[in-house]
């Protein structure tokens, strides 16, 4: 008989690392089981309930399944991957592999609590576990795989990245009847996603740069000597897959690049923007760098359909350079807010706040730099988590500031602090600052009056009248976008679910 294998995607019903993995091992012939355990929601966490963990057991149980796959791509999911784990090896005495981000940063620790570690790009691992499994072979040598059998821990190196992303099937939007969600009330077959109207695209894996805090900092750890991290799909190739979503997205008005870093070679922006325009038409939105954005290619881009463009800014220069190893200047951030004004595609900044080692004066000059950008723009704000591993965090740890329980995977600070809101205890002054910069995305607030703000010390001791000001102009701007995004047919119930708390408003 077959091995089955399940796959079960912990609070996220987008889940890019599931669907690949089940693409991979459906086209190599394997009956597949997705379950989606709950979605995430944004600072809000819900315990898994008996029932819902019953009606998990019980699809393991009953679809007669021989290896279960776990996803953990954010260390704050690890608490619940292994209660759920040590559930499925003592009651179904099922062997257990982990994959996603989160256990490839923290694999001495992740080992410990599962059968297998797919480490890194999984591809390859998962398909000749799969056959080795089915085959009764022995299982401890495979490329990229970590195998602890009865305690005994194998660190097999790294396997190779996959160097033509063309030859990685699309996710897999389309099987319907061995896709399970359980969420709540809810335990239905079918895609929880295929209602979205906006489809989240990658057309590249890795990145063009190296900063010191991101996830991308340890994956080039990880892979060095491999080759080439930063990879990028034929332009044929992503129109292909969207034309796919096309078909099986009934509601698509949106596509979302969701890559770390969208493409830069102007070359290939000008050939995807000559096909995206031909045939798939729709609005999107990229991320990007202040390092990479070019006048003639966002004006390709925004012929195409471009509207949006998210990009991180981090901090102030200083800072970027000092802790973060990004180096651009105030100057280029301000000329790349004028290119994206130019243009009329809307600029989403974000940055980094609660970052160890910073002034005062650095809270001042990332203000002075949010005045000097072009408006109209949003502003995301995330608290600095740290990830095992990274450089950042390391440097953190050498130096004393932090403590293994201010890392991710012990720390889960992203379920309550992801994005900025002011429900964290902090200084008045950070208190202050944090509703200064949230007021300089709200173009009806007057510059100057934020400026002067932040000179007041009266408000830097009572920063609540700035508080109050802060939240009220957001919640105006939020009401404004949520009725845009309605009118354009773009707020599915996932998302609005996922986002909408009256307790911890996000700003934007
Ligand atoms: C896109 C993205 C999202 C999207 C996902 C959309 C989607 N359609 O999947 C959304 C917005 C939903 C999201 C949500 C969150 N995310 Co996120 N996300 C990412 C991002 C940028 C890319 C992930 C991705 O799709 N990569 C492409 C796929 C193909 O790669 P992959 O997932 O790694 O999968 C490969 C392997 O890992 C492996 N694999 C994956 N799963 C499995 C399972 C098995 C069984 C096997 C064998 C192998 C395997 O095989 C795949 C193919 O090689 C990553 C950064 C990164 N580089 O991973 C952050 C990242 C994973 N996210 C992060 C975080 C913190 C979150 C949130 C907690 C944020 C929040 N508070 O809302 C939530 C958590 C939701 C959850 N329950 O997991 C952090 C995690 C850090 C950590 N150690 O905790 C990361 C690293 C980003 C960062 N900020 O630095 N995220």
């Amino acid at each position: 008989m077959r091995l089955k294998i399940a796959l079960i995607s912990l609070y996220v019903f987008e889940n890019n690392g599931t669907r690949l993995i089940a693409s991979v091992l459906r086209n190599a012939g394997y009956e597949v089981h997705e379950i989606y355990f709950k979605d995430y929601l944004h600072h809000h966490f819900e315990e898994p309930t008996d029932l819902e963990i019953s009606r998990m057991m019980g699809v393991l149980r009953e679809q007669g399944i021989g290896l279960v796959g776990m996803s953990i791509r954010a260390g704050a999911y690890l608490r619940v991957g292994r209660q759920f784990t040590r559930m499925i090896q003592q009651e179904l005495g099922l062997p257990v592999i982990w994959g996603g981000a989160h256990i490839s940063f923290d694999r001495e620790v992740c080992i410990h609590d599962c059968d297998y570690l797919a480490v890194g790009e999984a591809e390859d691992t998962i398909v000749e576990l799969c056959r080795r499994l089915e085959a009764g072979e022995d299982t401890t040598d495979i490329p990229g795989l970590w195998v602890n059998k009865g305690g005994t821990i194998h660190r097999n190196p790294i396997g190779e990245l996959v160097d033509n992303l063309d030859r990685v099937p699309f996710r897999d939007y389309h099987s319907t009847d061995d896709k399970w969600v359980i969420d709540g009330k809810r335990f239905s077959k079918g895609d929880p996603c295929l209602n979205e109207s906006v489809y989240l695209m990658l057309s590249s894996r890795g990145c063009a740069f190296d900063c010191k805090f991101c996830d991308v900092n340890i994956y080039r750890q990880i892979y060095k000597d491999k080759g080439q991290y930063f990879r990028v799909r034929s332009v044929d190739n992503v129109i292909a897959e969207l034309k796919y979503a096309r078909e099986h997205f009934k509601n698509l008005v949106r596509v979302r690049f969701d890559d770390e870093l969208f493409p830069v070679k102007s070359a290939w922006v000008a050939e995807f923007a000559e096909a995206y325009k031909r045939e798939i038409g729709l609005p999107f939105e990229i991320l990007s760098d202040p390092r990479v954005i070019k006048d003639e290619d966002i004006a390709r881009l925004k012929d195409a359909g471009l509207d949006h463009v998210l990009m991180g800014i981090q901090a102030s220069e200083d800072v970027n350079r000092r802790l973060f190893g990004r180096y651009h200047t105030h100057e280029r951030l301000v000329e790349v807010s004028r290119i994206l004004t130019k243009h009329k595609v809307r600029a989403g900044y974000q940055i980094i706040l609660d970052i160890p080692e910073t002034t005062q004066k650095d809270s001042e000059d990332l203000l002075d730099l949010l005045l000097a950008m072009h408006r109209p723009f949003d502003l995301y704000s995330f608290s600095l988590n740290l990830w095992p591993g990274t450089e950042l965090t390391n440097y953190y740890l050498s130096k004393g500031l932090v403590t293994e329980n201010d890392v991710a995977g012990v720390c889960d600070k992203t379920l309550t602090q992801f994005r900025v809101d002011q429900t964290m205890d902090r200084p008045a002054f950070d208190r202050l600052f944090i509703a200064l910069y949230h007021l300089t995305s709200k173009s009806f607030v007057p510059k100057s009056l934020i400026r002067w703000m932040g000179t007041q010390p009266y408000l830097r001791e009572h920063p609540w009248p700035a508080i109050v000001l802060s939240e009220t102009a957001n919640f105006f701007k939020l009401g404004m976008l949520g009725l845009s995004m309605l009118r354009r047919g773009e707020l599915s119930w996932n998302m609005f679910r996922r986002f909408f708390n009256l307790k911890a408003p996000v700003s934007i």
